[in-house]
């Protein structure tokens, strides 16, 4: 083993490929789903961006980190470890789904694997997240907690008071902008005043950091480097560069940019460089990434049926778990 695989065990190295590949398997099975009406509401898929939370998420520990998000995020949510089932039965608004049916795509949520959510509105979650870190901090629990943000909401408001508060109160918190190039159907580049979001990040006294979001095992070194100052109260900001494939949700025409634009991306695609580096040195044979392939495949659909079968909540749940 050569060059960065070197640091890695192969377990480790099989195990950053099998998050990624389950996420694309369960992005692709749910857009699938979605247009056969068996998902209704709102979806937002996160395939192209996988290298983001996998590289990220397999840097914490999560017996005691917390990992918050916004809406695109099953990525997230399996990454952490939230078993695909739960998740697509909360897709279909099933009743044994993560948040009992009634949250949705947007709302993912699991307590157990440290997974604190799935937020719709643009920007919200990121002063929550700084909730979550403060009760680290508090309770003395030695945790960190990551939290992911788009290109579009790093305009919001919220964004630079949590960065202001994060750094005067020395939270335990890593922000990570996933720069998907598009906010819905604007390019970044027209609506951000500065080119690289990292650099931002000494407006406020704290470390910037920037990785190429396709390069999983760069996103994991430096997210790895970035949560080991937060857990010495130290907060700091990371962009990955990444890029979505798919519309911004599933009712986008996508008429805002070109296929050939896609396709480049394609060609750059996260899963299949780090299979091409794998196989190259020898850690994974074809047959390998074959049968994984198919493992996963097998896994998702079972994911989909256990959707399928579960029943619907029943009318009397209407006001249950429901904040009044
Ligand atoms: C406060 C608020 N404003 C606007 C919207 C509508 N909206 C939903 S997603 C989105 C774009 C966000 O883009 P980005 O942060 O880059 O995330 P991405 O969709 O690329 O993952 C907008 C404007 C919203 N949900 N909430
Ligand atoms: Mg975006």
């Amino acid at each position: 083993m050569k060059t960065e695989l070197a640091q890695y065990r192969k377990e480790e190295l099989l195990r950053i490929l099998t998050i990624m590949q389950t996420i694309r398997a369960f992005e692709e099975k749910a857009g699938m789903m979605y247009g056969l009406r068996k998902i209704g509401g709102f979806c937002h898929l996160y395939t192209g961006q996988e290298a983001v939370a996998a590289g990220a998420i397999f840097s914490l520990d999560l017996s005691k980190d917390y990992v918050v998000t916004a809406y695109r995020d099953h990525g997230h949510a399996i990454a952490c470890g939230m078993d695909p089932k739960k998740a697509m039965a909360e897709l279909f608004g099933k009743v044994t789904g993560c948040s009992h049916g009634k949250g949705g795509s947007m709302h993912l949520f699991d307590l157990e694997h440290h997974f604190m959510g799935g937020n719709g509105i643009v920007g919200a979650q990121i002063p929550v997240a700084a909730g979550v870190a403060f009760a680290q901090q508090y309770q003395g629990t030695g945790g960190v907690t990551l939290c992911f943000f788009g290109d579009g909401a790093f305009h919001q408001g919220s964004v630079h008071e949590t960065f202001n508060l994060a750094k005067i109160w020395n939270l335990p918190i890593v922000f990570i902008i996933e720069n998907n190039q598009w906010g819905m159907g604007t390019n970044w580049k027209k609506v951000s005043a500065v080119d690289d979001f990292s650099a931002t990040a000494g407006a406020y006294g704290m470390k910037g950091y920037s990785c190429d979001g396709l390069d999983v095992l760069e996103v994991r070194a430096t997210i790895e480097k970035a949560v080991s100052e937060a857990r010495l109260g130290r907060p700091s900001v990371v962009e990955a560069r990444t890029y979505r494939y798919k519309g911004h949700s599933m009712s986008d025409p996508q008429k805002y940019r070109t296929r050939e634009e896609i396709d480049e991306y394609r060609k750059r695609d996260a899963i299949q460089s780090f299979v091409t580096k794998l196989t190259g040195e020898k850690i994974l044979s074809e047959e390998e990434w074959k049968d994984m392939i198919q493992r996963i495949s097998a896994q998702i659909e079972e994911a989909v049926a256990f959707a399928e079968e579960s029943p619907e909540p029943a009318l009397s749940e209407l006001y249950t778990d429901i904040y009044a």
